[in-house]
């Protein structure tokens, strides 16, 4: 969604259409659901205050979700089962705080405990507790206005690395996106790493991704087509719980399969008329890759909505804006009217801060 939409009343906060998102655009899913809705009436059980699983009581992971059903894969043998997920509850997993609430009781990279009868399927029957998560507001799902409640979408669960990927072209690179993702990745405590694509159509010039090198995050060039940087990367990655995110069309499934040498998911391709991806994947999926590797191939996303950061707080998550020389200390960094001493200004991601600052002033939540 683009600032101008935000300021004029657009949804705010939810950073997203309701398109890019598993729930509302999964046809996939819904077949696969159909059978189930008629057998399952009961709605989910929500439990404030219930406590989540002890880690040690599950004995599966969560690797896809769908609307009622998800899909796991076992420890015990690694044989996958579709679970029901209906009976599980929606446990307050610590998410963005007061005035948030979990829409689903799973989210991919969840650990949790399922009984099964036969080999193909199963129910969950509790999640475990988390040790983070990526949430973002629930794409197509508006702040209640009576309760004032914000539903929130749990992008994936239980993560050590973020992989930021952003095309140097086609679509082009986009820092608006990523700075929202590293202050989500902040926020959750996970390591984020920026994964420059496409770097075989880059012809020459000025790098703006260097100025996150500049600030210690790691950067990674890279190109499905040609591997360069495949290796580098690849070696950041083994062993670890990662969730790969960006815009439609930068190559997230392209990159997967490289790292994973296997033909996974749904490649596609680039709108000529736009320059913008398809939204070719249509739902979160966790790999399964050598080296005890968990990597999550996730939905383009159009946008990223902040949740639990409010506006004042936000330069905490932008280093170099915090250690700015500004007159006033502490310095909200506004506008030049409101901080006319701010020394934030000539900051490289400081228009970047004002628009998300802005947004969030806003109502994002
Ligand atoms: N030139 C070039 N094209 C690439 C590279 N990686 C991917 N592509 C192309 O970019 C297009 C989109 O690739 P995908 O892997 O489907 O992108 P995605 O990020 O998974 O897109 P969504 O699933 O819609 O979010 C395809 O046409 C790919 O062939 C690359 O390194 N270089
Ligand atoms: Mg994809
Ligand atoms: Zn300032």
């Amino acid at each position: 969604m683009s600032d101008k939409s935000r300021k004029s009343g657009g949804r705010k906060g939810r950073g997203d259409a309701a398109a890019d998102d598993w729930m509302d655009d999964q046809k996939s899913a819904r077949f696969h659901a159909r059978s189930h809705h008629r057998k399952i009436s009961a709605s989910t059980s929500r439990s404030k205050g219930a406590t989540p699983l002890e880690r040690t009581e599950a004995n599966s992971t969560v690797i896809e979700v769908f609307p009622q059903l998800c899909r796991v894969r076992l420890d015990q043998d690694s044989s996958e089962r579709l679970c029901s997920y209906r009976r599980a509850q929606v446990y307050e997993h610590g998410l963005g705080g007061e005035g948030t609430r979990e829409r689903s009781p799973v989210a991919v990279g969840d650990r949790v405990k399922v009984s099964s009868s036969n080999p193909q399927s199963g129910v969950v029957e509790g999640v475990a507790r988390r040790e983070n998560q990526l949430i973002r507001p629930a794409p197509g799902r508006e702040r209640d206005e009576n309760s004032g409640i914000q539903p929130v979408h749990v992008v994936a669960a239980n993560i050590q690395d973020l992989v930021i990927v952003a095309s140097t072209r086609n679509p082009d690179f986009s820092p608006g996106l990523i700075d929202r993702f590293l202050v989500a990745a902040q926020l959750a405590g996970i390591r984020p790493t920026l994964c420059v694509s496409k770097i075989d159509l880059f012809e020459r010039g000025q790098k703006p991704w260097d100025v996150y090198r500049e600030l210690g995050i790691p950067v990674f060039e890279i190109s499905s087509k040609s591997i360069d940087g495949i290796e580098a990367l690849s070696s950041q990655l083994v062993g670890r719980k990662v969730v790969f995110c960006g815009h439609s069309g930068v190559g997230k499934t392209s990159l997967l399969r490289v790292l994973t040498g296997r033909e996974i998911g749904r490649v596609g391709e680039v709108s000529d008329a736009t320059g913008k991806g398809r939204h070719t994947t249509t739902s979160a999926v966790l790999l399964h890759a050598p080296g005890n590797s968990l990597w999550i191939d996730t939905p383009g996303m159009r946008a990223f909505g902040l949740i639990g950061v409010k506006p004042e707080v936000l330069q905490q998550y932008f280093p170099e804006l915090e250690a700015a020389a500004c007159a006033d200390k502490p310095c909200s960094h506004g506008s030049k009217e409101e901080s006319p001493g701010c020394a934030a200004r000539g900051f490289p991601r400081y228009d970047s801060f004002a628009r998300i600052r802005q947004s969030l002033i806003e109502g994002e939540s």
